[in-house]
């Protein structure tokens, strides 16, 4: 009898690579010029970071990109989604630009190309400058998008010779309704509902403000698209009426960015929802925040499970205890979330393409023994993820890469340095970097386009 063994393999060109942000990896928070972010100010207050963690220092990947980039390069990557730090370009956000800033990510660019690394540049990953916080009152201003704008003019002029994939805003939900409507992430307003609705429709008019510098002055060949965190909604069964009640979860669920976007406006039924909390817009505005994009960025962790419930109508189930999680208590595994995420997403919204811009798994990995990090663990979700994503591209699915987070430990925002989602595990003290099993495991994975 003669067995085979099928291969899982990725399309060709499927762009493979690792992401991480400027806030959580640079440190030199205040070095060359840097004004605060809102998350230097957040962790400055007693209490907010797990272990009174900052971001001072981080993995000081400011001084040592380098080297980072030449172990990149060895780990097989060939594209890196990185973010620039808004208030490195504009100390004060606005006012005059800091060019020691702009400086410093030309080098960036500079070696990782020479490293043969694509760039993917996230504009906004949540940092945004804490002089805007003070004067304007952040994301609840109408000036914050405006200014973005300007910003984003200047880094796109600056580096846009050089790179040609751009992301407007990671996450909107985590910088406005986790950030301005609770109190774990900066600035923790606490803010009531009309509040948060309105930092909403700012975001999506700063990822407007976006694709349009980058439509003005990326130059050819540039592209650009949003990274969104969905809510993923997963069928109990992968039934007619399960998945139907999963997409109109799942629709519902995202209305207020994805849908707004694609949808050229906000749904009624949500207008109606919200009643006199519902954002309030100009004219005008939505031409901005639904011009065409190339791609749409998930960024994909977790889902939640739906059925259709006895009377019909969708419900979604709750998590019994010994449901299997990360460390991280909100990633829980649900592979299909890469399968029905992207999916919904084509279907719903159409992008030309998706590109999923993180997933990976948190867990408080033990320092390395011998100079090695067993984390089998997250070699096993990282795999079992992939497996629906490969499912999901054989379905059809128009998913061009995958970017897992991270490339190493790094500042894992309220949760400080405890929590890892590196592939490289980072001694925070040493600043020594050890490729776990995971890093060894994914760079077969890359170089055979294919899971092993
Ligand atoms: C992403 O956020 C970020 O882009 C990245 O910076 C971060 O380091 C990485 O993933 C890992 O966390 O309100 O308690 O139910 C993750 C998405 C969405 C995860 C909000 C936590 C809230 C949990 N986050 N979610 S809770």
């Amino acid at each position: 009898m003669a067995l085979t063994h099928s291969k899982l393999s990725f399309p060709p060109a499927f762009a493979w690579g690792y992401a991480a942000a400027a806030p959580q990896i640079e440190g030199a928070s205040s070095l060359h010029g840097k004004g605060p972010s809102i998350w230097d100010a957040f962790a400055a207050r007693p209490g907010t970071i797990h272990g009174g963690d900052d971001l001072s220092v981080a993995c000081d990947h400011y001084n040592l990109y380098a080297e980072d980039f030449a172990l990149m390069r060895e780990l097989g990557a060939r594209h890196y989604r990185l973010s620039v730090a808004w208030p490195r370009i504009y100390p004060m956000g606005d006012g005059a630009v800091n060019y020691a800033g702009l400086d410093y990510y030309d080098r960036l660019i500079d070696s990782l190309l020479a490293e043969g690394i694509t760039p993917w540049v996230t504009l906004f990953h949540w940092d945004l400058p804490d002089a805007l916080e003070g004067q304007h009152g952040g994301w609840r201003s109408r000036r914050i998008p405006e200014l973005f704008g300007r910003y984003a003019d200047t880094v796109v002029k600056t580096l846009g010779d050089r790179v040609k994939n751009w992301i407007t805003i990671n996450e909107t939900v985590c910088f406005t309704r986790l950030a301005y409507g609770g109190h774990d992430k900066a600035p923790g307003a606490n803010e009531p509902a009309g509040v948060v609705n309105q930092t909403f429709h700012h975001a999506l008019l700063a990822h407007g403000q976006g694709v349009r510098a980058v439509r003005e002055h990326g130059g050819p060949g540039a592209r650009v698209g949003i990274t969104d965190n969905p809510a993923v909604l997963v069928p109990v069964t992968e039934t007619p009426a399960d998945i139907a009640a999963a997409r109109e979860t799942f629709a519902w669920a995202n209305e207020r960015v994805l849908g707004a976007i694609h949808r050229g406006g906000y749904a009624p039924a949500l207008l109606e929802a919200d009643g006199r909390d519902a954002p309030r817009w100009q004219p005008g505005d939505f031409d901005l925040i639904s011009a065409p994009t190339d791609f749409l960025g998930l960024n994909i962790y977790t889902g939640a499970w739906v059925q259709a419930g006895p009377d019909g109508r969708p419900r979604t189930l709750s998590y019994p205890p010994a449901y299997p999680r990360a460390d991280s208590p909100w990633l829980y595994h649900v592979p299909q979330s890469l399968y029905w995420g992207p999916r919904f997403c084509a279907e719903l919204y159409r992008p030309a393409s998706i590109y999923i811009t993180e997933n990976g798994a948190g867990y408080d990995d033990p320092p390395p023994v011998d100079g090695e990090v067993h984390d089998l663990h997250r070699r096993d979700l990282v795999r079992n993820y992939l497996r629906e994503l490969h499912r999901a591209i054989h379905d059809g699915v128009p998913v061009d890469g995958y970017f897992l987070w991270s490339f190493m430990d790094n500042f894992e925002w309220q949760d400080g340095y405890a929590r890892r989602f590196g592939a490289v595990y980072c001694d925070f003290r040493t600043q020594r970097r050890t490729p776990k099993l995971t890093a060894r495991w994914y760079r077969e994975v890359m170089w055979a386009n294919a899971l092993v």
